[in-house]
């Protein structure tokens, strides 16, 4: 343990969830001393840190205002605000704060790609991955998506890193210095923890600091880089895309991806369903291109890629019906967010399974979505009648005892060119143990059923 003091530097990680864990085992490594704290009483790292680094001095239940103010660097998890008041005091009196993606950033040595946005960062991050191991690259993925970036340093041969960022993970991130980097969208989100929206935008936007190619949404203008205009930048666009940029074109054929008048593919030969998916793919082709990934192991991927499980995945597809797992959907604007955009792109309308614990929400927004694209709601769970009254002067409703009498009846209900969609705008806790539980059960049953 001696060598763990042989820095004069101070340091304090705070937080000990997977990040703070992560941190601790990167300064140890390195001989780099630190002391570590959380404000709860057993963070989730506490048992490993005490069996791997016994000595390494530890406050918990609290934040230690003396530890902060004597510090030189604070390493904060992305769940402890800046704007902490022990925290915020420490770095007024001249403590930097940083956290574990700056760590990162000072010691790679490949090309990072960085993604970040209010929704659809864990399908691109994942879809790139994926096209670039597609293309013979040895590629480490992590970030908010899971794995803490400094764990992804202890890979060997990496060619390329992609990380999703979020804005917490932003707010401490100095040195990026992406490949390439994304916002793919601005919405508001973690307003608990930010005073405007201008401060989430602010955040968001730290992702483009030094990058040398610029992907925005060019239909969000939060996302277009405050950069010097000679940093390169490429936009992706639900339109029709100027000559450099990624967009969609529609014509007798269908629609089609395109890169400026290049028609690449057809948006139908991809398993991702929606035309917000279609922007994550048009992100995730500028992304990869930007970093030299050919393109034709990347139309590959988009052709077999089925998305994450539980958000919009495509299960299974019988009789000209799509069957789609959109469990993630727990709340009504991620519901609304998939019956548009499955909506736009059927030929038929959408059969919604809804329902559950609606944690008091209120379902109206759901109106308008389902008057335009849906054929008919089958309901679920304890809070299926607040749905119902919601919905049922624009679209027949149907009560259904659990999912699998939900999918007996979507079954027969539902037309060639149609989608059944389970997308709650609800918890599950009512029926199930996890918005994945009930996502896993309707695949298994629709599965089955359909066999
Ligand atoms: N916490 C305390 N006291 C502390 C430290 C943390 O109460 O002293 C609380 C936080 O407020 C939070 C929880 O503990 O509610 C976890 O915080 P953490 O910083 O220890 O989190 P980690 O386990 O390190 O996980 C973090 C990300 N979590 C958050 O940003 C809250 C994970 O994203 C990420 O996968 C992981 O690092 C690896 O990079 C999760 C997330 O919900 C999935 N992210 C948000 C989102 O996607 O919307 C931003
Ligand atoms: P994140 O990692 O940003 O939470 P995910 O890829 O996990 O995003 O998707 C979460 C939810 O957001 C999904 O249920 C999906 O319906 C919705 N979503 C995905 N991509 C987009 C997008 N580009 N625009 C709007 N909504 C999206």
């Amino acid at each position: 343990m001696s060598a763990l003091i042989s820095s004069n530097r101070t340091r304090v990680v705070v937080g000990l969830g997977k990040t703070g864990l992560s941190c601790a085992r990167y300064l140890a490594e390195r001989q780099r001393s630190f002391k570590v704290m959380d404000t709860r009483e057993n963070p989730p790292g506490i048992d490993e840190l005490k069996a791997i680094y016994p000595d390494v001095p530890v406050h918990l239940g609290g934040l230690n205002p003396e530890w902060l103010n004597d510090a030189d660097e604070l390493i904060l998890s992305p769940g402890i605000a800046l704007a902490t008041p022990e925290i915020a005091e420490a770095v007024g009196k001249g403590t930097q704060a940083i956290g574990d993606v700056e760590l990162f950033c000072r010691e790679v040595d490949k090309p990072v790609v960085a993604i970040t946005g209010s929704n659809g960062k864990s399908t691109v991050t994942t879809l790139l991955g994926e096209m670039a191991k597609e293309a013979g690259l040895n590629v480490a993925v992590g970030g908010n998506i899971g794995t803490p970036a400094l764990e992804l340093l202890e890979r060997e041969n990496v060619d390329l890193y992609i990380l999703e960022l979020s804005s917490f993970q932003l707010e401490t991130t100095h040195s990026l210095r992406a490949a390439a980097a994304t916002v793919l969208n601005i919405s508001p989100d973690h307003m608990d923890r930010y005073e405007s929206m201008m401060d989430y935008h602010k955040a968001k936007q730290r992702i483009y600091r030094g990058c040398k190619h610029a992907v925005y949404n060019k239909q969000d203008a939060l996302t277009v880089p405050l950069l010097p205009q000679t940093v390169p930048a490429t936009a992706f666009t639900s339109a029709k895309p100027d000559l450099h940029d990624y967009g969609l074109i529609e014509d007798k054929e269908g629609v089609w991806l395109c890169k400026g008048v290049e028609r690449l593919q057809q948006a139908a030969a991809m398993k991702l369903p929606g035309r917000h998916n279609q922007l994550n793919a048009l992100a995730a082709l500028a992304l990869g291109e930007s970093v030299g990934i050919p393109m034709t192991p990347m139309l590959e991927t988009l052709r077999r890629f089925t998305g994450l499980a539980h958000r919009c995945q495509w299960v299974a597809e019988e009789k000209g019906v799509v069957w789609i797992n959109d469990s993630k959907a727990t709340n009504v604007g991620a519901s609304v967010a998939a019956i548009e955009g499955l909506g736009e792109t059927l030929a038929g309308k959408i059969v919604l399974i809804a329902g559950g614990d609606g944690k008091g929400a209120d379902f109206n927004q759901l109106k308008q979505p389902l008057q335009k694209y849906g054929r008919k709601v089958v309901l679920i769970g304890r809070d299926a009648p607040d749905i119902d009254a919601a919905v049922s002067g624009v679209i027949p409703v149907q009560y259904a005892k659990d999912l699998a009498a939900a999918i007996d009846h979507a079954c027969e209900v539902s037309e060639s060119g149609d989608a059944v969609l389970l997308a709650p705008a609800c918890a599950s806790f009512d029926m199930f143990k996890s918005f994945e539980q009930r996502g896993d059960v309707f695949t298994t049953l629709v599965r089955e059923r359909l066999v």
